[in-house]
């Protein structure tokens, strides 16, 4: 795929928001390449929780004092932002605010999937879904007597389109499928996917965490039913995710978290729920997070999102290439030229724990493990990957590091 064509980062000054990167480890210096993992957090991201703690921190919706009032519209209108970023044209009513895309994922297994599915009805994923989505769905099934059916992965990454379509029937309830894999780094065609969960009266949920915080995301020019993605990865905080969800789905739905916040009218005997979204967040939320959200959406739109999407992707390419430069190791996934913004690799004379081990002590953050795609490594026959994922703040040069890091890392194995 043809990256957008646009203008190239000014990533030194996009750096310098960034003090984390400054950091050095015995004067040698972090070179980040796990944000699949975790993003780090621009001043602006930190000075809006700063901001928050001392100078309106308040419970929202409860009191009627000016902090409370203050917190409430920002805590709000931060659901309005995210509407904006992902194209949901419902507003705030669509956008429910989570933890993490792990409990986006088990809000809508538990709220629609416990009371929609039975015996009989399947639930399509993927093979190379994150567990957030296998084992919520997998563990939903067994509650319900549905069936779980996985979408092959050929030998390149790439799902297999006429595997999904034998899969998908009119006994399909629903389709969960990772919109970019953050193992492999396909990009998956979820409209396709949506327009084939729809013609047989499916629902579709696409799970966003590796592709909102890259690319520009309209959920509703896909499609998606569901779609969900965490703010840790993007240059937010930790302890907010995102559940967008079409706002009659959502109407029909009922809570899974019940108590304070989330209800209308309770009686001793019964209770009716607060409108959207208000009736998915039960309990005091998550307001900082919430609020600084917004701030790096605003951060990364600042940007441009197909500017970020650019970068990245020619930053996966070249990273491609100069791996490819070795003989003895084995990349996973589709070709440099078709992927997000990361690479996962193995060497072959070494572990990918040892692998991530050297690249440390280069000051190189990489992950290694199965990146909570345990099923898709079994299936490619490999322990484990050790994986580099890029953001704005990467560059070319850092690339370069990692790969002289490796060149190390063959010699001490060899
Ligand atoms: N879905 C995908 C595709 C992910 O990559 C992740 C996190 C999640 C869901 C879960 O996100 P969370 O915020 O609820 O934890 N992936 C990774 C990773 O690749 N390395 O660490 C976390």
């Amino acid at each position: 795929m043809e990256p957008p064509q646009t203008e190239p980062l000014d990533v030194d000054r996009i750096r310098s928001d960034f003090p984390i990167l400054e950091r050095e480890f015995d004067g040698t210096p972090l070179v980040y390449l796990d944000n699949a993992a975790t993003s780090q957090t621009p001043d602006q991201v930190v000075d809006a929780i700063a901001h928050y703690y001392r100078h309106y921190n308040a419970n929202v919706h409860r009191g009627l004092h000016q902090l409370s009032q203050e917190a409430s519209i920002a805590y709000e209108e931060a659901h309005d932002r995210v509407a904006e970023f992902i194209g949901a044209s419902g507003g705030r009513e669509e956008v429910v605010f989570t933890k993490n895309t792990t409990e986006s994922m088990n809000t809508v297994a538990y709220a629609w999937g416990l009371s929609e599915l039975g015996p009989g009805d399947e639930i399509v994923l993927t093979e190379m879904e994150h567990h957030a989505a296998l084992v919520t769905w997998q563990q939903i099934a067994k509650k319900t007597g549905a069936e779980v059916k996985f979408v092959r992965v050929d030998e390149e990454g790439y799902l297999d389109m006429d595997h999904a379509r034998e899969l998908i029937t009119d006994d399909t309830e629903m389709v969960s499928v990772v919109h970019v894999s953050n193992t492999l780094g396909t990009i998956n065609p979820v409209s396709e996917l949506a327009d084939i969960a729809h013609d047989h009266d499916s629902l579709i949920f696409v799970d966003g965490a590796q592709s909102a915080p890259h690319v520009s995301i309209d959920v509703e020019a896909i499609d998606a039913d569901f779609f969900a993605f965490s703010g840790h990865k993007m240059c937010g905080p930790t302890g907010i995710g995102v559940l967008y969800g079409k706002e009659h789905l959502l109407e029909e739905m009922q809570p899974y978290l019940y108590g304070g916040m989330m209800i209308s009218k309770v009686t001793f005997e019964d209770s009716t729920w607060h409108e959207l979204p208000w009736k998915f967040e039960a309990g005091t939320p998550v307001i900082a997070q919430g609020i600084a959200l917004a701030e790096a959406i605003d951060y990364l739109e600042d940007i441009g999102m197909d500017r970020i999407e650019a970068h990245e992707e020619a930053l996966a390419e070249y990273a491609y290439d100069r791996l490819s430069e070795f003989e003895d190791i084995d990349i996973l996934g589709p070709p440099g030229d078709d992927r997000a913004g990361l690479v996962s690799f193995n060497l072959d004379s070494v572990h990918a724990h040892d692998v991530s081990e050297i690249l440390n002590s280069h000051g190189v953050a990489v992950r290694a493990g199965d990146h909570c795609t345990q099923p898709l490594h079994d299936k490619l026959g490999v322990p484990a990957s050790a994986r580099a994922s890029f953001y704005i703040y990467n560059t070319r040069e850092e690339i370069d590091t990692m790969i002289d890091a490796l060149e190390d890392a063959r010699e001490l194995f060899a």
